[in-house]
């Protein structure tokens, strides 16, 4: 095999022991192949220069981190600005929180540009490129134009919305033009990968050649759906850990007479936290039984709190979690524990253990880990249940959790009421199903399969 190149914003570093799934499955893929990490090292220099940035490299075992610097503008522009100011709103179907500057997009391109001429001076002939998430869209276009021919794959970790929300963004076609210098395009559900065919057979009038294949720009990409996984085993391993096996216990026994909820979320809009709190009030309205038993644990770790709209979230959210504590709680019982911080790795298992029904519902998510995490950590023996939005990729392969419809406040009350009351056979049953699939489609087989596909794939120039 090819040694593999792997781009994205951030280097997770695959020798932490605190590192996700993503990393340790890139990791091993970089560790067999000798790979190369490149991402921004995570550095903002104040004073520095537009579009230039040093670069660290360094050995990690047999895998090369390169870390690149970026000046404060660049930052601005490309991270907060365009990348997180513009994409991510704007593919979670939220065009009213997006702000479009045409500066913004200048510093995205600059940024882009400038990660193609560094990466340019690493680069062997063979080498093949994985390039990850909406923050990078254009780098092959770049990298081509800086006469690139290696074969390059981009994952869009994130969901593509329909042609017409897609269409609201002044650079559309610019930027949809940029996924044809890929030779492989990977997105998370069939349902990005049909919104991403009308785009390009509406606006650019791409016709499909071959299975899955696109022609468009005199260039032929292929595009196609890799729904990523967990690391299954690892996240069952680190259940059997002491902390998570303590975690387990003193939740427990602190909520003895509870029934446990559990909801844990990076805080950002699009995973629907207001809506999930409000359908929590309403199950304590209509199913009274649930006063005084049922207790929600909200984890919301902190996120981009210095883009306005996360702001926003979080105070709308501390709001809504104390009104319904001073409505309903009393001294025996707080119906939600709202916790705003990151909570340690080595304890989630633990804790999605020792709760009866988790609550996944975001309101638009590519594909949602916090879903299968729970699965994963769950005893056989008896179960929680998964209450999770349709509008999660992960809703695509999970239909054996009770799939709701956020928005529907009624609706995903009921549908909590049903999980709670749930009786163990069918708890059994519908777990059994879900910890089956995420095992067969686990981070593994996501990073063997993108992997083997873009080896297999080659554009026409
Ligand atoms: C993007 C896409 C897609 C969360 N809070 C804590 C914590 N987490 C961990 C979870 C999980 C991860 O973060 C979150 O993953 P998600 O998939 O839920 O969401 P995003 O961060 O938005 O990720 C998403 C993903 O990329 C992969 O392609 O699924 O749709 O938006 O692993 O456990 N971890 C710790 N403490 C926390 O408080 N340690």
């Amino acid at each position: 095999m090819s040694r593999l190149v792997v781009v994205s914003n951030r280097l997770a570093d695959p020798r932490k022991p605190a590192a996700g799934g993503l990393a340790v499955a890139l990791g091993e893929t970089l560790k067999r192949t000798g790979g190369v990490w490149f991402g921004w090292s995570g550095k903002v220099v104040e004073d520095g220069t537009p579009g230039e940035g040093a670069l660290h490299v360094s050995q990690a075992g047999s895998v090369t981190l390169a870390e690149l610097d970026l000046c404060a503008e660049d930052h601005d522009a490309y991270y907060r600005g365009y990348a997180n100011g513009v994409l991510w709103p704007v593919f979670h179907y939220r065009l009213d929180l997006a702000h479009f500057e045409s500066g913004h997009l200048g510093g995205y391109r600059r940024v882009n540009q400038l990660f193609a001429r560094k990466l340019m001076a690493l680069l062997k002939p063979d080498d093949l490129i994985w390039i990850h998430d909406y923050h990078l869209i254009p780098l092959a276009a770049e990298l081509r134009a800086m006469g690139c021919g290696n074969r390059i794959g981009f994952f869009l970790h994130i969901p593509l919305p329909p042609q017409q929300i897609l269409a609201a963004i002044p650079s559309h076609e610019w930027l949809m033009r940029a996924l044809f210098a890929y030779d492989l395009v990977g997105f998370q559900t069939e349902a990005d990968l049909l919104h991403f065919s009308h785009y390009v057979k509406a606006e650019a009038t791409a016709e499909t050649v071959g299975v899955s294949q696109f022609r468009a720009f005199n260039s032929t990409v292929q595009a196609k759906a890799f729904p990523i996984g967990i690391d299954v085993e690892d996240f069952q391993r680190l259940g059997c850990a002491r902390e998570a096996r303590e975690t387990f216990e003193t939740t427990r026994k602190e909520y003895s007479r509870r029934r446990l909820l559990i909801g844990v979320d990076r805080l950002d809009y699009s995973k629907g936290l207001p809506h999930r709190i409000r359908a929590f009030r309403e199950l304590l309205q209509q199913y009274p039984e649930n006063r005084h038993s049922a207790t929600l644990l909200q984890v919301a770790s902190p996120s981009r709190e210095d883009v306005d709209a996360y702001a926003d979230i979080q105070r709308e959210l501390e709001s809504l979690c104390g009104s319904i504590n001073g409505d309903y709680g009393d001294f025996e019982w707080m119906p939600i524990r709202y916790m705003h911080r990151t909570v340690a790795r080595k304890r989630l298992p633990g804790l999605y253990r020792a709760c009866a029904v988790a609550l996944v519902t975001p309101l638009r998510d590519g594909m949602n880990l916090v879903a299968k995490e729970f699965v994963a950590a769950q005893d056989e023996e008896d179960p929680g249940v998964l209450v999770l939005s349709r509008f999660a990729g992960a809703a695509e392969q999970m239909k054996e959790a009770l799939l709701v419809n956020p928005y529907d406040t009624h609706g995903t009350a009921q549908a909590i009421q049903h999980a709670l009351q749930m009786p163990l056979e069918e708890r059994k049953e519908r777990h059994a199903a879900l910890l089956a699939r995420i095992r067969e489609f686990d981070v593994h087989w996501w990073c063997r399969s993108f992997l083997q596909t873009l080896e297999q794939s080659r554009s026409e120039a």
